[in-house]
């Protein structure tokens, strides 16, 4: 029922492929409007996801050959591109992004949103932007001076040179980078990991260090007091706690 995308779940765990390898996954209206319904209407046993490509890219950003983007790019971004990331950034569970290839322009700063990034060690992260005269957009300005700060950020847009996955991890920019015949195992472990997790701490830590940008140490304090608060009152936390004295594994439902 998909045209840009496949998605299927198992175990918990859902998995977004982008797929329109003939043009490394590049980016269009539909694809982005494919992406947004799926991450905002997860069935309810999903508890993690996972963002890859389809091919030997992740995404090539935003498709080129599509002149009425480019039309009005405000519009574009406003209209199909924040909701996209919003799905991402406020998806009800924890998301991988799997960079399996290259992740360009727009394509790169849609990895960078999820909450874990795995790579590949052949895949690397272009800012492509200012090579066609535009500006890093999909929060790649807010997201990459916050990882690797503003030297690094700066580079990385103005020269538009690919950063490999093992320096892009060197730099903090991702989670990990793995050696190729490793990508697959290490994100479906981490993938699992996450869905056996406490679901709504995860999320909570999400919010706090999103947060934590704004807030000055006194208003943070009081955001973790008020999460942490939460936490106390869930399922998991009190499963935690027994399973911890009766020396097993918790079995966490994500409430
Ligand atoms: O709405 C708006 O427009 C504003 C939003 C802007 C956000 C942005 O993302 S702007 C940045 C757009 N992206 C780029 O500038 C990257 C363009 N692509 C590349 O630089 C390279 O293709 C890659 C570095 C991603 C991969 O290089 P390589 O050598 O591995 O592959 P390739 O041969 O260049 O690409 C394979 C095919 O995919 C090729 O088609 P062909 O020749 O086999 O028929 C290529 O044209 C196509 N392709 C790659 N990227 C795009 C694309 N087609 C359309 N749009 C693309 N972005």
């Amino acid at each position: 029922s998909f045209e840009t995308i496949q998605f299927a779940a198992a175990d918990g765990v859902a998995t977004l492929t982008l797929n329109r390898p003939a043009v490394m996954n590049a980016l269009n209206t539909r694809m982005r409007a494919e992406i947004t319904q799926v991450l905002t209407t997860l069935a309810p046993d999903v508890r993690a996801v996972v963002m890859t490509g389809a091919g030997r890219g992740f995404c090539s950003g935003q498709d080129l050959t599509d002149a009425g983007a480019a039309a009005d790019l405000e519009r574009t971004l406003r209209e199909e591109y924040e909701p996209m990331l919003a799905a991402v950034t406020t998806c009800p569970v924890p998301v991988i992004a799997a960079v399996n290839g290259v992740a360009a322009g727009a394509g790169a700063n849609l990895a960078l949103a999820a909450d874990v990034v795995i790579a590949a060690d052949s895949a690397s992260f272009i800012q492509a932007f200012t090579r066609i005269g535009l500006i890093p957009d999909a929060g790649g300005t807010w997201i990459i001076p916050r990882a690797v700060g503003m030297a690094r950020a700066m580079g990385m847009m103005l020269f538009a040179e690919p950063v490999s996955a093992r320096q892009a991890a060197d730099w903090g920019m991702i989670w990990q980078a793995l050696p190729d015949a490793d990508f697959a195992a290490g994100v479906t472990a981490r993938a699992q990991a996450l869905a056996k997790g406490p679901t709504s701490a995860f999320l909570a830590i999400r919010q706090a260090l999103t947060a934590s940008f704004g807030n000055d140490m006194q208003a943070q304090l009081a955001l973790e007091a008020r999460l942490q608060g939460q936490a106390g009152r869930s399922a998991d936390f009190a499963e935690g706690v027994t399973a911890f004295l009766e020396k097993r594994p918790a079995v966490f439902t994500g409430r």
